[in-house]
C-alpha cells in the first residue's frame, strides 16, 4: 500500500491526499513534520534529504516533491488521466499551472502564512504582509482572467491544476485580509470546494 509521510496540515501533503481522494487510492499515512517532528532524523533524511514533507513510498520507489508525486499517482493509477491529461498538448494547460504554483503564487502566499499565522505581534511586519497581499492579488487576477472562458484551469473538468492550488485558494479566501472582487475566481473556488476531497483534506484550521 502507498505510504505517505506527512502531517495533514501541510499544504504539500494536502495535494497528495486530495489526489488520492479523487482517484480512490488507499494509503497508510504517518504524522510527520511540524509539531510531530522527525524531519531531521537520519532515517528520514535517507528517504528525503530535504527534511521536508511529504515523502511517499510506493513499493521500492521513494518520492519527494509533492507535484511530482501527484503526477506519478495520475500516471500510474486508474482514471489518473482524468486529472492529468494523456494528450501532451492538453497536459500543458495543467502543467503550466503546476509550475505557476511553484514559481508565482507560492512565494506571496507563503509570506502571508508567515505574516498572518506564524508571526507574533512582536515579529509581525505589516509592510511585508501588505506587499505579499498585493503580489498575491496580481497573481490571482491572472487566474481570474484564465477562468473567464472555462470552468477549470485545464478546461472543462477538475485537474491537478486545481489540486495543487487548492490549499492556496482556501487560505486566500480565509485570511483576514482585504480582497478585490474577482468573480471568476470566486465561482471557481465555489466549484472546487464542493469536492469531497477538498472538504476532507483542505478545509481545516490554517497553522
Ligand atoms: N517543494 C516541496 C516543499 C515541501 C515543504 O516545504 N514542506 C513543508 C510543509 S508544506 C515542510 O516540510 N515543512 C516543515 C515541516 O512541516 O516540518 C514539495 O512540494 O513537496
Amino acid at each position: 500500500m502507498l505510504k505517505i509521510w506527512g502531517r495533514t496540515t501541510s499544504s504539500n501533503v494536502q495535494k497528495v491526499l486530495w489526489t488520492c481522494a479523487e482517484l480512490n487510492i488507499a494509503y497508510d499515512r504517518v504524522d510527520h513534520g511540524g509539531p510531530f517532528g522527525g524531519n531531521r532524523d537520519p532515517e528520514y533524511l535517507k528517504l528525503n534529504p530535504n527534511g521536508l514533507v511529504p515523502t511517499v513510498i510506493d513499493g521500492d520507489l521513494v518520492m519527494w516533491e509533492s507535484n511530482t508525486i501527484c503526477r506519478y499517482l495520475c500516471n500510474t493509477r486508474p482514471n489518473g488521466h482524468s486529472l492529468y491529461p494523456a494528450d501532451f498538448a492538453a497536459r500543458t494547460h495543467v502543467e503550466r499551472w503546476m509550475d505557476w504554483q511553484l514559481s508565482v503564487i507560492g512565494a506571496p502566499m507563503g509570506a502571508l502564512l508567515q505574516g498572518l499565522v506564524r508571526s507574533t505581534p512582536e515579529t509581525r511586519d505589516p509592510a511585508a504582509i501588505e506587499a505579499a497581499r498585493r503580489r498575491a492579488i496580481t497573481a490571482w487576477e491572472i487566474v481570474d482572467d484564465a477562468l473567464a472562458s472555462q470552468p477549470y484551469l485545464g478546461g472543462d473538468s477538475l485537474s491537478l491544476a486545481e489540486i495543487v492550488l487548492g490549499t492556496h485558494i482556501y487560505r486566500w479566501f480565509n485570511y483576514p485580509i482585504e480582497r478585490p472582487v474577482l468573480a471568476h475566481l470566486s465561482a471557481w473556488y465555489d466549484r472546487i470546494r464542493e469536492r469531497p476531497g477538498f472538504k476532507k483534506h483542505i478545509v481545516m484550521p490554517i497553522t
